[in-house]
Parts: C-alpha cells; structure tokens; sequence
C-alpha cells in the first residue's frame, strides 16, 4: 500500500516509517522538523544522536534497498498539506504530526495556544485534503489514552453505552483531558468522527498509552538509523526517563504519591499495532477507536521495576516522591479495555526485566550525553499563584523511599 506517515522525523513516526517499508509498503514521510526547533528553544536533545531526516531516509533506502519518499511541509498550511496528499496519492495516513508533550503544552499561554492550533488546525486541514482529493483513504490517526482522563468506571474504547430516561444510545466515552495538549487530542477525535459521519471519511483513532524503548528491528540495522530519545522533563515519558535517570546516578523523579496508573506499551508494538489497524481498514464513513496499550502500571511500580533491574546490574538506584508538578488523581481506579488490536492479533511485548536492563545498556552507551539540569519538572500545571480551580493534590514532599 501507498503510506504517508505525518510526523516522520518523530520518536514513533520513523520507526514506523521504516518498519512499513521494511514489510513491502511505498511509504513517504512528511515532517516540517517542528520537534527539532522546540527541542533547541528547550537546550534539550535526544540521548542518541539524530541525522537528519534526508540523510536517514538516504540510509534507509541503501540498507534496505527500498525507496523512501520525503515531504517538508507543515500541516497548519492547507496548501502544502493538500499538495503532498495530492502528489502521493496515499491509501492509508499515519497521523504523528502534532505536537506531543503535556509538559510543553503547560508551559506558558504561547505554547499552550501553540499546541492547540497546531494540533487541530493541523488535523482539521488533514480532514479537508482528505475530502478534496482522497476521500477513500484511511487515516490512522495517533489520538491518546489520556483523552479519557481516569473516572471512576472503566474506559471502553471509544464509546459508552447509556442509558438515560428510560432510552439506550451508545455515544462518544466522556472526556476529561489532563492538559491542553491531551485536550487537543480531544478536539481532534471530535473532528474526525464529524468527518466520518458527514463527508464519509474512514479513520481509526488510535488512543495510544505511554510508549516506552529505543530499540526496534530496523533502528538496530544501523547507527544512523535510530530514532529520537528523549529523557527530559517536557519529552521523555515516565519509563524512558526513569532509565535514563538510573543510568545518571540520579534518583527516580516518582510525581507526587506514585499511584498515578497509566496503560503503557512497548514501541515494537506501536508499529505493530499501526499495522493491524491499515490491514483491517474501517469501512467509508466509520469512525473507529481502539485503545493502544498492552500493560497498566503506577508510576510507582514502574521506579520499582526499573531499580531492581538496575540493582542486577549493580546501579544503586533511589527513588524520590518529588512534588508532583502536575493536577492528577494520584490513587485512582483504572480499569481501560484494550481488547480490539488483541482480537486484530496484536501479541505484546510485556515489560520484562530483560527489556529493562536493554534499555538501560542502550543508555549506558550514551551516558556522557546525558543532561543533569534537564531532569527535575520544571513546568507546573497550576497558576502563577500556584492555585488550580481543582485543589492541587496533597503534595508529597521530598518523601521516603517507596
Ligand atoms: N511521571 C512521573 N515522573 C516523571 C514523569 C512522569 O511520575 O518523571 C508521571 C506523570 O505525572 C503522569 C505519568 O507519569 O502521571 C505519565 O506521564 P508521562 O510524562 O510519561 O506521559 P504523558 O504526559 O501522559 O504523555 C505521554 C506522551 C503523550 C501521550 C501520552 C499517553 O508524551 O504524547 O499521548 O503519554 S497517555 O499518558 O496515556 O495519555
């Protein structure tokens, strides 16, 4: 199939690249290297070093013998977003093209409004192309676990049944977003579903959890072909950056009480999980969600697992409750279905130690990389008066060790 990935110079967007590639697909990739500019904003830089997307899309096509094409183009311009749908022709988009960081998009009212409009005027002119000039395509669309918050019943992918003075509907699951990046997500789904519903586009949603790993099949064939890992307070997520601050000698940055619980998922399977959804395409004018996760874990759990593991390899490792700089329950019930890829055939990679302690040897071999000062979260999710309209949670101060 013809696939255009959105967001191909990302963490998940060239992995997923090569891997479609590497299965037989025409694949072009499309980027406008956003992600790089806010990382030198930041002073923050993948672990690894990163090519640039010319030269790893070159790379590519020499180690697999595959041809690759590249787009520059930023979706928030409707003409060159249509121009490269246009011009390739594609039978499925990987939707990654937005800007994908919580923290960033609390940092200040420019980022917050930044994230928002780049986000869903983005997707919105995406939807539009799509209708102008490929009505048929699928677009898989990277949505995110955290649009359903963490309520009190359990999450069902995508719809819930009701029943309400004495009548039935099954309507869009209740969304409460933890930032203004995840309620971007949120608008985003709303838009979809309407360009399903009315023009007869086809999409999948894909809620996805919080990825961890730096490893794939093809990242590995080469050095010039890994992909961008971040460890940081704005772009690494929990998992990633726990490792990278074992590695450090730094302890674990657990927020808050740690009972934070996520669904969680190896990068291998992202890229599978993409693949499952472009070989099982939803039909003209179907709007579909499947929740992309594969294990639930605590935050605390997660800092357990990953000093044990580097307590094998002889890292003494600490685990600090820092002041949680977020506005989260930090004990909540969390009970997410993810049943629809298992039923497609999805077959996860569990966390594992042996997955950790790859990691962490991966990390290792870039440990003089590794930036101290940008650890510890700096962005706060509550006001300049440090007040939420929800009372923030009790903060745990520096605490004991879990
Ligand atoms: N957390 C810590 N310590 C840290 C970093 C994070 O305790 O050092 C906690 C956070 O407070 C939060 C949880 O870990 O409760 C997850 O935070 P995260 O930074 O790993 O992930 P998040 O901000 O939720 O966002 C990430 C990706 C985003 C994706 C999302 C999936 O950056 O693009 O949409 O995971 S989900 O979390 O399911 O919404």
């Amino acid at each position: 199939m013809k696939i255009l990935i959105l967001g191909g110079d990302g963490y998940l967007g060239w992995p997923t690249a090569m891997y479609l590639s590497a299965r037989g697909h025409e694949i072009a990739v499309l980027d406008n290297f956003a992600k790089r500019r806010w990382e030198m904003e930041l002073n923050v830089e993948p672990l690894i070093p990163i090519r640039t997307l010319h030269d790893r899309v070159k790379l590519w096509e020499k180690a697999s013998g595959r041809t690759m094409r590249l787009y520059v183009a930023d979706l928030r311009n409707y003409g060159e977003a249509f121009a490269a749908i246009e011009d390739f022709e594609p039978e499925a988009i990987v939707h990654y093209g937005e800007q994908p960081s919580a923290p960033y998009s609390m940092m200040d009212h420019n980022r917050a409004v930044f994230t928002q409009t780049n986000n869903i005027v983005g997707t919105l002119n995406v939807l539009w192309a799509l209708r102008e000039t490929a009505p048929t395509c699928h677009l898989v669309k990277l949505g995110t676990m955290g649009e359903y918050g963490t309520p009190n019943i359990d999450i069902e992918e995508g719809f819930l049944t009701v029943e309400h003075n004495g009548r039935k509907d099954t309507l869009p699951y209740p969304k409460q977003p933890g930032s203004i990046y995840h309620l971007s997500k949120v608008h985003d789904s709303h838009n979809i579903l309407f360009a399903c519903r009315v023009w007869g586009l086809r999409s999948t949603d894909l809620n996805q959890g919080v990825v961890y790993g730096i490893e794939t099949d093809e990242t590995a064939l080469a050095p010039g072909l890994a992909t961008s890992f971040h460890y940081d307070d704005v772009f690494g997520t929990a998992l990633n950056r726990f490792c990278a601050q074992a590695v450090a000698g730094i302890p674990l940055t657990v927020y808050g009480r740690g009972g934070q619980t996520r669904g969680f998922l190896n990068i291998r399977d992202t890229l599978r999980c993409i693949e499952l959804a472009i070989q099982n395409p939803p039909r003209a004018g179907e709007y579909r969600v499947f929740n992309q996760f594969t294990e639930s874990f605590s935050v605390g759990e997660l800092a357990q697992l990953v000093e044990k593991q580097a307590g094998c390899l002889g890292i003494r490792v600490e685990i600090e409750h820092v002041v949680n700089p977020r506005v989260e329950a930090e004990q909540h019930y969390y009970n997410a279905r993810h049943k629809k890829l298992i039923d497609l055939g999805l077959e996860p990679h569990l966390l594992s130690d042996v997955l950790i302690e790859s990691m962490l040897h991966r990390i290792q071999e870039h440990a003089d990389r590794i930036k101290k000062d940008v650890i510890l979260p700096k962005v706060r999710w509550t006001g300049a008066s440090g007040e939420s309209a929800k009372a923030a949670p009790a903060a745990a101060q520096t605490a004991p060790r879990s």
